[in-house]
């Protein structure tokens, strides 16, 4: 159902100054199970590869502990006016040992939060797939690597699609699926990966594990609309949108090289059921020899597996270019997953990341014109450590809402005068809950946890009015 622009009375359309988006648009925030819910060793939940012990000193055992503020946060979310609130199912609260064991407690748990969402009118987008592999899966030659684990994913997603489908219209598959071939290593063992005896993965096998989680992917597609007739499921793509450095055709083709390897290879198998030419020359070349059927044995077709929507994380872009370009212009290089240059064009957050809200309208363009199908933004938003809690509560992050407020725009310009169907904005970490690293000083929300305090208070900022104010008006009032 793609969202199309207002021109009644309420919104004159782009041009006049009370535009508005439409009445269905998705309001909202988005969070990850093993972020923000806790109860680790809770309600029979079994071990995922986040419940070991990790250098980093992470409390994801705890988290924002939504596991006993489910109430008290979602109505905070609907004192905000959300419309929808995107959450990942913890699959080891559901199948604790990554088989088809079933968990009865996790599944009382889930149902009464979708419920309580459905009767404060938020509706749940939820992810199936946000990291947290069952550690019964996981290991070195095992993880994604292996047959087992997808079939394994489809038998736990069975269960969601049977369980929660009364409750639950809207789902993504994997999260980020397409850092598969960035970050092979943690398909197989998650953050445990980043230690210093990570493995080596070689070309063939990161190829075997993007193909296994598209083999689950698809796999979800199809149970979704055989067992859930009329929910939407898409994909969760990792953006990472590259500009040339220079209007050098050199430096063009590196950002087209860039987005091309990042983003489009995956969502063109994503969209069209068949890896492109390129990509399955590079794959043959590698030794790896994809099997182009789904995990039930149907051929890949985007008949058969076509999702209803395309979403997606956008934080930032960045810059691409030729070597001796870069060198030429002294560009300074950035390295992330990736290396990348710095865009003298842009400013930067006190985190580091560029602040590029045009750069969110762009990306939204080009994969509209790409693939032709509706998008969501599951993830955006200002993560910084400048949050302070003054002494009689309150929070005053105002860049925070400059930030929103840029974003938001850029969304509202993409539906009302670029005619792109954007089903909705949900930004990630709506309530204060860990970094993927699990640092709990870099904060996203609208809502303060005190991660310190007995009990984890929760604190509105001014963010939360401010974005409050947004959703009344539909964003016609930033
Ligand atoms: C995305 C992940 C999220 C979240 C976000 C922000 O890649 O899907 O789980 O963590 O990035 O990143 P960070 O937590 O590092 O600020």
């Amino acid at each position: 159902m793609a969202a199309v622009a207002s021109t009644t009375a309420a919104g004159h359309g782009a041009g006049g100054a009370a535009a508005t988006l439409p009445a269905d648009f998705y309001w909202g925030g988005s969070t990850s199970a093993f972020q923000f819910e806790g109860g680790a060793s809770e309600g029979g939940k079994g071990k995922s590869v986040y419940d070991v012990p990790l250098r980093s000193g992470a409390k994801f055992d705890t988290a924002s502990d939504f596991y006993h503020h489910w109430r008290e946060d979602i109505d905070l979310m609907a004192q905000m006016g959300f419309s929808a609130f995107r959450m990942s199912i913890s699959w080891t609260r559901i199948c604790p040992n990554g088989d088809s064991t079933v968990n009865e407690e996790g599944i009382a748990f889930y149902r009464q939060v979708f419920q309580y969402l459905r009767q404060r009118g938020i509706a749940p987008v939820v992810t199936l797939y946000h990291w947290d592999l069952p550690l019964a899966l996981a290991g070195k030659e095992a993880g994604w690597l292996s047959d087992r684990t997808v079939d394994a994913f489809l038998a736990y997603s069975r269960v969601c699609f049977e369980r929660f489908g009364d409750l639950v219209c809207d789902w993504l598959t994997l999260n980020e699926d397409n850092l598969c071939t960035m970050l092979p290593a943690f398909q197989l063992l998650g953050p445990s990966a980043f230690g210093p005896n990570a493995p080596q993965v070689s070309e063939a096998d990161t190829y075997r594990i993007l193909h296994n989680t598209l083999r689950a992917h698809f796999g979800a597609v199809r149970l979704c609309h055989e067992l859930c007739p009329g929910a939407r499921i898409g994909c969760m793509l990792a953006s990472s949108l590259a500009y040339p450095l220079t209007p050098d055709p050199v430096d063009v083709i590196a950002a087209q090289r860039h987005n091309r390897k990042t983003m489009w290879d995956f969502l063109d198998v994503c969209t069209h059921g068949t890896y492109n030419p390129r990509q399955a020359a590079a794959m043959l070349a590698s030794g790896f020899k994809p099997n182009m059927r789904g995990a039930d044995g149907t051929p890949f077709s985007a008949d058969v597996y076509h999702m209803d929507f395309i979403s997606f994380s956008y934080y930032f872009s960045i810059c691409q270019a030729d070597q001796e370009s870069a060198a030429a212009e002294g560009a300074t290089t950035v390295q992330t997953m990736y290396a990348s240059f710095e865009n003298p064009k842009l400013a930067k957050s006190s985190f580091g990341w560029t602040i590029d809200p045009t750069g969110l309208r762009i990306l939204m363009n080009e994969l509209y014109d790409r693939y032709g199908l509706p998008v969501m933004v599951v993830e955006n938003g200002l993560g910084v450590k400048d949050d302070v809690l003054t002494e009689d509560g309150h929070v005053h992050d105002d860049y925070r809402i400059e930030y929103l407020r840029q974003h938001i725009a850029a969304v509202r310009a993409t539906v009302l005068e670029d005619h792109v169907p954007v089903l909705g904005y949900l930004p990630w970490g709506c309530i204060d809950l860990l970094s993927a690293s699990g640092d709990p000083a870099k904060r996203y929300g609208f809502v303060y946890v005190d991660f310190g305090a007995k009990g984890m208070p929760r604190y509105r900022k001014d963010s939360f009015a401010w974005y409050q104010h947004v959703i009344a008006t539909r964003g016609a009032e930033l």
